[in-house]
């Protein structure tokens, strides 16, 4: 809110940036550094914790891959739609995305379903012929998710209902589903939360698994609940849940490195990748859930110099801010909500 001057004049020196502005800018801006920081680790059972330490503070450009890929795809489709999911139009979106940059780390099964919508064919039968059937239970609907959880003010009921929706395009998988709708309840609720006042873990992970479909996601839900209150460290997280590209161990991997120390966003990073596996990922998702509630203030300087390509993120951030939510079923914005 602007001050207004002796002269009766509003003082611009006093106007600050928006507050959810701030919020979304710090989830984006982190989760892509975070996908490029946990890229070169991508894999690994064991990771060398000074080898993670080195990159962490050097020089070299920071290089996104699929995951920030997708989420720039999505939260350009909400900023057009004014924050509803279109599904057939999202799933062009999502094709057009990977076609213009098919190297960037894509999973073969949903690459081969970009493949399959670009030549024509509905994502109602690519996500359900995935898998001999099953469709993918992996995290790449998880990934990608963050948006959802940042536009203005939307109920955290609306927040899982379009997550799923934009989950169904890829990961037809009740597992997948699951995962995309935790992670963006997850980032909700941090985007929400006082950074005056410590994250209540129960109250949070009550607020994600109550919108949750599959007693499996639930279960691990509830070892999360454990870890977090133990502040176990990445190995601990990486025994108890799992560290692989399956969403029901990556997103409770991420929603525990993140609840085990949720106010420093470089320590996220950084345990998220020592958890190993599905570096990236992980510590995209856990980065995402960190910035949305420490803000663009938390992002480390040095990261954010040598993020690349960085226009289409801050751009889209500026937009999902200002997205109008009430039009779509949602209410008037507020950073200072209840946790749930
Ligand atoms: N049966 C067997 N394996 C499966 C199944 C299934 N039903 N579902 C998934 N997988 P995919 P994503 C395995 O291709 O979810 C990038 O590296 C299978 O090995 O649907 O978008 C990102 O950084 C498959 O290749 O793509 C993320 O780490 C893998 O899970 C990840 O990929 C991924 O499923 C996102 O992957
Ligand atoms: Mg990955």
């Amino acid at each position: 809110m602007s001050r207004v001057t002796p002269t009766g004049g509003a003082d611009p020196s006093a106007v600050g940036p928006d507050p959810w502005l701030l919020r979304v800018r710090g989830a984006v801006l982190l989760a892509a550094c975070a996908d490029a920081l946990g890229a070169p680790f991508e894999g690994l059972a064991a990771v060398d914790v000074a080898a993670v330490d080195h990159l962490l503070e050097t020089p070299p450009p920071l290089r996104w891959t699929d995951d920030t890929a997708l989420t720039l795809a999505l939260a350009e489709h909400l900023v057009r739609r004014g924050g509803d999911v279109d599904q057939d139009e999202l799933a062009s979106a999502f094709a057009a995305e990977w076609a213009a940059g098919p190297d960037l780390g894509y999973g073969a099964g949903v690459a081969a379903q970009f493949a399959r919508i670009v030549a024509g064919e509905s994502w109602v039968a690519t996500s359900q012929e995935a898998f001999g059937g099953t469709g993918s239970y992996g995290n790449g609907a998880a990934m990608r998710v963050a948006p959802v959880g940042l536009l203005p003010g939307l109920p955290l009921a609306e927040v899982a209902r379009r997550a799923r929706r934009s989950a169904q395009i890829t990961h037809a998988h009740p597992l997948a589903q699951d995962g995309a709708v935790a992670q963006a309840v997850a980032v909700a609720v941090a985007a929400r939360s006082r950074q005056d006042t410590p994250i209540d873990t129960d109250l949070f992970l009550a607020a994600v698994a109550t919108r949750l479909r599959t007693p499996q996601f639930r279960s691990a839900l509830s070892i999360v609940r454990v870890l977090a209150r133990r502040r176990a460290t990445p190995g601990q997280i990486a025994e108890a849940v799992g560290n692989g590209v399956a969403a029901v161990e990556s997103v409770p991997a991420a929603l525990a490195v993140f609840l085990a120390d949720p106010q420093r966003p470089h320590d996220v990073v950084r345990s998220a990748i020592q958890v190993g596996g599905d570096t990236d990922t992980i510590a995209a998702m856990a980065a995402a859930m960190c910035g949305a509630r420490c803000g663009e203030q938390g992002l480390p300087v040095l990261w954010g110099l040598r993020l690349a390509d960085t226009r289409r993120l801050w751009q889209v951030s500026s937009a999902l801010a200002a997205v109008d939510s009430d039009r779509s079923g949602g209410r008037r914005p507020s950073t200072r909500t209840d946790q749930h």
